[in-house]
C-alpha cells in the first residue's frame, strides 16, 4: 500500500513512521510512505501557509493554493489514483470497519491541517472524505493521520508476523478482551485466577468468554446493545452477574 501524508510538520510524521510495526512495514516494503509539505509549494519568499479568516474570527486558516499543490504532488507520486482523506473534527468518526476498507486501497492521501482549519475550497475541490478520530480537541491532523496509518498498517498482508493476533481480535468480535496473566504466579500477593492454571482448555475458554462479556457489560454496554448475544453468552453473562450480585468479583467459576 502507498500512503502520502500532507503536513507542515514532516519531522513529526517521520519519527512515528520509523518506529515499531510501522517502521518495519516501511523497511520491508509492505508500506510505502511519503510526506508532502505544503510549505514547499508556498509562493511567497516567507513561504506563508496561513492567513486570517474572511469574515473575521479567531485563529488562522490554511491557504488553499499550497495545500492544493501538495495534494497534486501526492497524486502524481501515488502509483494509482488515491482516495484523499482530510483529517478533521467535522469528519465521520473512524472505526475498525472503516480502517478495514481503507486498508484495501492501493493508494491513500491523508491531509493533516493545523490552525483553525483549511480553506473550504480545498475540501470542495480536492478532498473525497473527512475523518475524525474522536470527540476531543487536538491541535492538528498529524496525530490523527498517524493513528489511521498505524491502524491500517496492522491489517496489511505480511505486516504482523503474528497473524494470529488479528484473527483473535475478530474472534471475540465486538467484545472487550478478557484479562491476561503471565509469570510469576504471584505479584505482590496477587495471584493468577485458578482456572488458568488447571490445564482444562474448555474451562479456560469459558472463563475468558465470561470475563469478556462481563467487562463489556460493565465498561462498554453500548457494544452489547449493538449486537445479538448467543444463548450461551446470555447464560455466561447471567452467571457472572449473579456471582457479582452475591458480592463476588464475577471471576469465580
Ligand atoms: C473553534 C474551535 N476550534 C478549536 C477549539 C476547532 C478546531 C480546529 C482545529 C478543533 C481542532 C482542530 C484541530 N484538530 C484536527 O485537526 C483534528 C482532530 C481533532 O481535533 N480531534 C479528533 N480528530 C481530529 S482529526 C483532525
Amino acid at each position: 500500500m502507498w500512503i502520502g501524508v500532507i503536513s507542515i510538520f514532516p519531522e513529526l510524521l517521520a519519527s512515528i513512521a520509523s518506529a515499531g510495526v510501522l517502521g518495519r512495514a516501511v523497511k520491508r516494503g509492505d508500506l510505502a510512505f511519503a510526506v508532502f509539505n505544503p510549505r514547499n509549494y508556498a509562493e511567497d519568499r516567507r513561504r506563508t501557509v496561513d492567513d486570517r479568516p474572511y469574515g473575521g474570527g479567531p485563529g488562522m486558516v490554511m491557504l488553499a493554493e499550497p495545500l492544493l499543490q501538495a495534494v497534486a504532488a501526492a497524486r502524481a507520486a501515488a502509483p494509482s489514483p488515491p482516495l484523499v482523506v482530510y483529517l478533521s473534527p467535522q469528519g465521520r468518526r473512524l472505526d475498525q470497519p472503516k480502517v478495514q476498507s481503507l486498508a484495501e486501497l492501493p493508494s491513500l492521501v491523508l491531509l493533516a491541517g493545523r490552525y483553525e482549519g483549511i480553506d473550504q475550497r480545498v475540501i470542495d475541490l480536492a478532498v473525497d472524505e473527512e475523518l475524525s478520530i474522536g470527540d476531543y480537541v487536538l491541535s492538528g491532523g498529524e496525530l490523527p493521520a498517524m493513528v489511521v496509518v498505524e491502524a491500517l498498517c496492522r491489517l496489511l498482508p505480511g505486516v504482523l508476523n503474528n497473524q494470529d493476533s488479528i484473527l483473535s481480535e475478530s474472534h471475540l468480535d465486538g467484545l472487550l478482551e478478557y484479562p491476561h496473566y503471565t509469570r510469576p504466579e504471584s505479584v505482590r500477593a496477587a495471584s493468577v485466577p485458578e482456572v488458568l492454571m488447571c490445564g482444562d482448555h474448555g474451562a479456560v475458554a469459558k472463563w475468558r468468554r465470561k470475563q469478556a462479556l462481563l467487562r463489556t457489560w460493565r465498561e462498554r454496554p453500548d457494544l452489547l446493545s449493538a449486537r445479538r448475544l448467543e444463548d450461551e453468552d446470555i447464560r455466561l453473562l447471567r452467571d457472572a452477574l449473579a456471582v457479582q450480585a452475591q458480592g463476588g468479583s464475577g471471576g469465580e467459576d
